[in-house]
């Protein structure tokens, strides 16, 4: 039996074992142990709390998992009154604001500023007594708000103890705590399979998230915090800037901004909001402005408060990313594989920097969970490149006999029959190739870029190709001549003999390229350079049963289905025929069926925002090809692939002698190894 002291000496060496591979992981993004052994520590931990009821602590890291279900939350007043920001909605506005500061302070040349994005989030305070976590708490109507102590404790990224040497007894550190993207995609794709309604945004999803009475469901939900201001705090040894807050923070292990700078003109204000703006699109959270504040704390208590904004700092906005407007339709858009996406016609809004007019929703399960009526007033939201979406109905707005929108029984394009597997939330219409939308959509794929490539063959020379019967299969491109050609509009000499030029060039591919252009269901690039590299021909290809289809990296049970039901079918058959017989060719492949991927051995990890495909897709090409993929940059990383964004992971691989490459370089390598 170990003695008393010992079991303590354990659980406190537990503990900081388990806090420091906690901020590795959560504040500075560098995991350095395998889940197991962090899982061990932990449970090694909590057996040693339960058999030892007297060593609990909440501030241990067994309290993340969250803790007993709470009746309410308890309202608890801020020490000091938490504040909001005011808003500048153009340079000028900015521009103003910052003479405004200088004026009140009787300066000729504006003081030093701390620029930061402005996260999307939920504000909140945390109190730390002698270093411990006490107490944390919304922002409320400022100056009293909800005691949210239990679910804040199972952030991973809030310290419940600060690290470094010397903190004070008491201090008030205020932030945001929101939901990555990711993460929030990630639990609302878990939400929607599991019937349960999906949230609307990041910023929902972490409010919802912690209003939990139960900690243990906010446990289970992707939050971070940021902090960004002090609120009560010691006056002595207290540092004389808000820069220097943030460096303190930062030594006690407290997550800060990564993007914070230290300004001094309105021309560095613009430029940051700009470079920002660039970025936000491929950030890994929400933002909705770049907060200025005047760095200097004696600067910042001459120019006090108005009403509940601090005179020394601003919001500048940038264009919102939701907006409110009418559905005026619904129509059913058929793809490439037959599915049957609704998407809703919207009277024009400027959302997200652009007019939008249509927006996606989805498939049917979420039109019926939006209980979409004809005529609805919803909120549309643009974030980044993706493609706007209808995410929520403001009833009250409904007019009173509008239909609600129902899902077609047969497909609008060429009236087959419409199928809906079960278990899948999409529908399909089953007329394959007969369906002109799903003959357009395979055209097009064919030509794409990334698939044949033939130039010039765009979308409108596609669909008058397919309405006036000139192409029956994608077999049929080999065959135009410039006498049909010219029968289409538009259509002049010279364009259909470059056509025919581009096609003529397009014969010769890659394996993968074809493997890919033949539009097989969720036969991406990257699995068809798997089924390319593996079995070096498409004879091999057409010829392999379940089991070795299975075989090859990437091909699950799903996809190993679909490629039989491709082949196997008389259509796909004879035009993969025809197109052989065309003389589409490439060179010749050895098959690595046994032998070792061309990029086995190295690990990459991809970063920043790519041109020609997300991230997930590069990384999918990457495992294709042999190499193994990681999140993180360390001493284990061969390789790093950074685009515009890449950030603190660019950092670490340059300091590290991690070899980079930009998104060319990724390319002409996947291009060298078969792709
Ligand atoms: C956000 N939301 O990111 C402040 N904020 O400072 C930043 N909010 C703030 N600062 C004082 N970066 C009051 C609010």
């Amino acid at each position: 039996m170990p003695e008393r002291g010992d079991i303590k000496a354990r659980v406190v060496a537990l503990r900081e074992q388990l806090e420091r591979w906690n901020h590795q992981y959560y504040v500075l993004d560098e995991p350095t142990v395998p889940d197991q052994d962090y899982d061990a520590a932990l449970r090694e931990l909590q057996k040693l709390e339960t058999e030892h009821p007297e060593l609990q602590d909440p501030s241990s890291p067994t309290q993340r998992v969250g803790a007993a279900p709470l009746s309410a939350f308890e309202s608890v007043a801020h020490p000091m009154p938490m504040l909001s920001l005011d808003n500048a909605f153009s340079d000028e506005e900015l521009g103003a604001f910052l003479q405004r500061v200088m004026d009140r302070l009787d300066v000729e040349s504006l003081p030093e500023l701390v620029a930061e994005p402005k996260l999307d989030g939920i504000a909140v305070s945390l109190i730390y007594r002698d270093g411990v976590l006490a107490r944390a708490a919304t922002r409320g109507d400022g100056t009293h708000g909800e005691d949210i102590t239990l679910n804040v404790r199972t952030i991973g990224s809030v310290p419940l103890r600060l690290g470094g040497d010397a903190c004070p007894d008491v201090v008030e550190i205020r932030g945001e705590i929101f939901m990555p993207r990711a993460g929030f995609e990630a639990f609302n794709e878990y939400a929607r399979r599991n019937g349960e309604k999906p949230f609307v945004n990041p910023r929902n999803a972490a409010a919802g998230s912690l209003r939990q009475l139960d900690s243990q469901i906010t446990a289970r939900r992707p939050l971070e915090f940021c902090a960004y201001a002090s609120g009560q705090h010691p006056e002595s040894q207290w540092p004389k800037s808000h820069w220097e807050v943030l460096q303190l923070f930062a030594s006690w292990g407290v997550p800060i901004s990564r993007y914070a700078e230290r300004l001094s003109s309105l021309e560095e204000c613009v430029d940051y909001y700009q470079r920002l703006g660039d970025q936000r699109d491929s950030l890994s959270f929400d933002i909705d402005g770049i907060v200025y504040k005047v760095n200097d704390f004696e600067a910042q208590s001459k120019l006090g408060f108005v009403a509940r904004a601090p005179r020394w700092s601003i919001a500048r906005k940038f264009p919102a990313q939701e907006a409110v407007t009418k559905v005026t339709g619904v129509e059913f858009q058929v793809g490439r594989t037959g599915a049957i996406t609704p998407v809703a016609r919207l009277e024009p809004v400027f959302v997200g920097g652009v007019t939008v007019s249509n927006a996606t929703l989805h498939n049917m399960d979420e039109v019926g969970r939006l209980e979409l009526h004809d005529g609805d007033t919803v909120v549309v939201r643009r974030a980044g490149d993706v493609i706007p979406q209808v995410v929520s109905v403001i009833e009250e707005r409904r007019l009173p006999d509008a239909a609600l929108i129902a899902a077609p029984s047969a497909c609008p394009v060429c009236a087959s029959a419409v199928q809906r597997v079960a278990g899948e939330a999409t529908l399909r219409c089953s007329g394959g190739l007969v369906c002109p939308a799903q003959l357009k959509a395979a055209v097009r794929h064919f030509a794409s870029r990334r698939a044949m490539d033939i130039d010039g063959l765009g979308e409108k020379l596609v669909e008058q190709m397919v309405d006036t019967g000139l192409v029956r299969d994608v077999a049929d491109l080999f065959r135009l001549e410039q006498r049909s050609l010219l029968t289409l509009e538009r259509m002049g000499e010279k364009s259909a003999t470059k056509l025919l030029a581009a096609i003529e060039s397009s014969r010769r591919t890659t394996l993968a390229r074809f493997i890919f252009a033949l539009g097989i269901r969720e036969v991406g690039e990257a699995t068809a350079l798997a089924l390319a590299t593996y079995f070096g021909s498409i004879e091999a290809i057409r010829a392999a049963d379940l089991d070795s289809l299975l075989e090859v990296p990437d091909v699950g049970p799903v996809v190993a289905q679909h490629l039989r039901a491709f082949f196997s079918a008389q259509a796909n058959q004879q035009v993969l025929e025809r197109l052989l017989a065309a003389g589409v060719v490439w060179p010749a492949v050895s098959p690595a069926q046994n032998a070792q991927g061309p990029l086995e051995g190295q690990t990459w990890v991809v970063s920043g925002k790519l041109e020609s495909q997300s991230r997930d897709e590069a990384e999918e090409a990457l495992r294709a090809l042999g190499a193994r993929t990681s999140k993180s940059v360390s001493g284990k990383t061969s390789v790093l692939l950074a685009g515009p964004g890449a950030g603190s992971k660019l950092a670490k691989a340059e300091s590290l002698g991690v070899e980079i490459v930009d998104e060319q370089e990724f390319l002409a390598r996947l291009a060298k190894a078969g792709a």
